[in-house]
């Protein structure tokens, strides 16, 4: 098939998402086309099948805020036109969906049929979707859509609960590849973080608000009185400051430090024994699936679709959001050395119920559905 794929190509779950599963696709045959603002973060390498058309959205004194819908919808025309495209699978509703929608009409009236397939990935329904500023344009367009995925039956049941969905939503759920996600042997690196044999947390986030990292610092605080341990926070965005403060004021630059955003995040993950996602709300936790491929067990929050992952006392522990002291004293437990081979052996386990292996071919069934129905 040709597979138009639009998403936003910063680091964040959706665009790693759609990029992996674009790699992924060209990989078995499928000629991919990505139409982004810019090339995708994890679109670092050449293969024969996959394109890259990015979208110009010149400026001009007048716009206060430049035109990119307008910018990204003459693109999905051009691009479905001139590659003669049989799908445009569009990830994060806003503004993809109703840009798409769009381009859909506009190819109509020029007698050309594209369908549209739609993912939806979280934010996009939970946060932003649902403020009044957007409602009436992302349940026109998400209806308007010839096929809607989303990441998790959470996600799919708030999109339900939060709009008028008159659609069927089909739940594909974020996937790993195992290949680049393992446990490697990064001794030296340890050492280097831990010279005195402690344990390691880590997290990794865009720092938005939704992630609640000041819970990861309390809850650290509290586990490092009684283990031994040190706390990475990888990522960059809007919290990192704030946080960076607050272990400042805690005293606690010694312990903790400060990544920024990583491209080889594996090779962190594999010296880690514990990964913290307190969120707010999580549609999936890309990001925990990720540290679970390279053994590392969980504390999460129990929001959203992190309970659709996160076996509760098996591949780690979730707790009410906020509720830093239930997390500390799980991890606590888990950290111990009698525990934690075993709590890093499930969460392998768990991590490959979600391979690519077995994702991929979902998708390429739903495509195939789509494309034959519409
Ligand atoms: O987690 C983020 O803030 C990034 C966000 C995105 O859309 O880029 O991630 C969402 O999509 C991921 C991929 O489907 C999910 O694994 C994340 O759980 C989801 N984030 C939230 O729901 C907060």
């Amino acid at each position: 098939m040709k597979i138009g794929i639009v998403c936003y190509p910063t680091f964040g779950g959706s665009g790693v998402v759609a990029t992996e599963l674009g790699k992924a696709l060209a990989a078995v045959g499928h000629q991919v086309h990505f139409i982004t603002y810019s090339q995708p973060t994890r679109l670092d390498f050449f293969s024969e099948n996959i394109f890259y058309h990015e979208v110009h959205i010149p400026n001009y004194p007048l716009f206060q805020y430049a035109p990119y819908e307008s910018a990204l919808s003459s693109a999905m025309v051009n691009v479905v036109k001139t590659e003669k495209l049989d799908v445009l699978h569009v990830h994060y509703a806003i503004p993809h969906a109703s840009t798409a929608y769009m381009a859909k009409q506009i190819l109509k009236s020029q007698g050309i049929h594209i369908p549209v397939i739609t993912t939806l990935h979280g934010t996009d329904i939970t946060l932003v979707g649902k403020d009044r500023s957007y409602e009436p344009v992302i349940t026109f367009s998400i209806n308007q859509s010839d096929g809607i995925t989303s990441v998790s039956e959470f996600l799919k049941q708030a999109t339900y609960d939060y709009f008028p969905i008159t659609k069927d939503i089909e739940v594909i759920p974020n996937f790993i590849d195992l290949d680049r996600f393992k446990k490697q042997k990064k001794d030296h690196f340890k050492l280097a973080i831990c010279p005195n044999g402690e344990k390691l947390l880590v997290h990794t986030s865009n720092f938005r608000k939704v992630k609640r990292i000041e819970d990861i610092v309390l809850m650290f605080e509290k586990v490092r009185h009684e283990v031994p341990s040190k706390l990475l926070l990888v990522g960059d965005g809007p919290e990192r400051a704030k946080i960076e403060n607050m272990c400042r004021d805690l005293d606690l630059m010694q312990c903790v430090r400060f990544l920024g955003n990583l491209d080889a995040i594996e090779e962190v993950l594999s010296v880690a024994d514990l990964f913290v996602m307190p969120s707010e709300t999580e549609s999936f936790g890309l990001a925990a699936l990720e540290a679970m491929a390279c053994e590392v067990p969980l504390i999460t929050s129990n929001a959203g679709g992190l309970p659709e992952l996160n076996v509760q006392g098996v591949t780690g522990f979730m707790s009410n959001v906020g509720d830093v002291e239930d997390m500390a004293k799980n991890a606590v437990y888990i950290l111990q050395d009698e525990n934690l081979p075993r709590f890093k052996a499930n969460a392998l386990a768990r991590a490959k119920e979600f391979e690519l292996a077995n994702i991929l071919p979902q998708y390429e069934a739903y495509y195939e559905k789509v494309v034959a129905e519409s």
